[in-house]
């Protein structure tokens, strides 16, 4: 049993891939292409899921390569209208609620983020399932998983795509609202092109103080970074929920 635990589907310390994960991805693909966008130029849903399978299936979960997605990612770039960007970072809910109201665009709103949102998956080397009762952990057991490489990839080019005036969410009750480790730091802030701007909105969340503001040391080291790639920055902070969904 001690062996079976540790060399077999149950070794990983993170939750295992959702169930009826191909189904999903499949319902949700034609859900988007027919009646949330059908006015995209029609995608082939059956190639999308396909592709998405061969990107990790019968792999070893902690060996993800940015290049194993890129048959799946060529199928459906992230890209949007000019403007319509909207990153996150610990503000996801309050994130699409404004992107809905001002009728502009986060990933969740592109067709693979669309498919991808909140699901789980992972493979086995040996095997053509996917592996419902553990995937690997980003901490505990490797970064280079299926799950952490497809956002990461995922959202480094729809940073890449961005133009005109672009916008971030960031939690403004957090001590620091710009984390340098998050995806919008890491991949997302370092990646958008010269002559962006980009507009940071600090919202709080219903009834806490706001700890971080436009003037602390998190947000300087945002501005740090996109004055290196020649982005002009804006923020605007001490929002609530309210004020920030209906001032924005
Ligand atoms: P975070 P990040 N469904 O709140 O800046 C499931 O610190 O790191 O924000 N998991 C997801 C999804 C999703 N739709 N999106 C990201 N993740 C994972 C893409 C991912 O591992 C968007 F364009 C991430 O580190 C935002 O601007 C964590 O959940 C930016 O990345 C959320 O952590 C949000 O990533």
């Amino acid at each position: 049993i001690y062996k079976w635990h540790y060399s077999g589907l149950n070794r990983w310390h993170g939750a295992g891939s959702t169930a009826d994960f191909q189904k999903i991805i499949q319902e949700r693909c034609d859900t988007y292409t027919q009646t949330i966008r059908p006015g995209s130029r029609s995608r082939n849903c059956q190639a999308i899921r396909q592709a998405f399978m061969s990107a990790f299936i019968s792999k070893d979960p902690c060996k993800a390569t940015n290049e194993d997605y890129n048959s799946l990612i060529n199928l459906a770039p992230p890209t949007v209208p000019c403007g319509q960007q909207v990153f996150w970072s610990k503000t996801k809910e309050l994130a699409h609620e404004y992107a809905k109201r001002r009728r502009l665009m986060t990933l969740e709103d592109t067709l693979l983020g669309y498919l991808a949102d909140g699901l789980r998956w992972c493979g086995e080397p040996g095997s053509s399932d996917l592996n419902v009762w553990s995937c690997p952990d980003w901490r505990k057991d490797c970064r280079t998983n299926y799950l952490s490489v497809f956002w990461e990839v995922l959202s480094e080019r729809f940073a890449e795509s961005a133009c005109n005036t672009v916008r971030v969410v960031l939690n403004g009750s957090l001590e620091n609202a710009f984390d340098s480790m998050s995806i919008f730091g890491r991949v997302e802030a370092p990646n958008l092109r010269p002559q962006v701007e980009l507009e940071a909105w600090l919202g709080n969340d219903t009834g806490k103080t706001p700890s971080d503001s436009c003037s602390g040391s998190s947000i300087r080291k945002l501005k740090s970074i996109l004055d290196g790639r020649n982005v002009k920055f804006r923020c605007m902070d001490n929002l609530s929920r309210d004020q920030f969904l209906q001032r924005s």
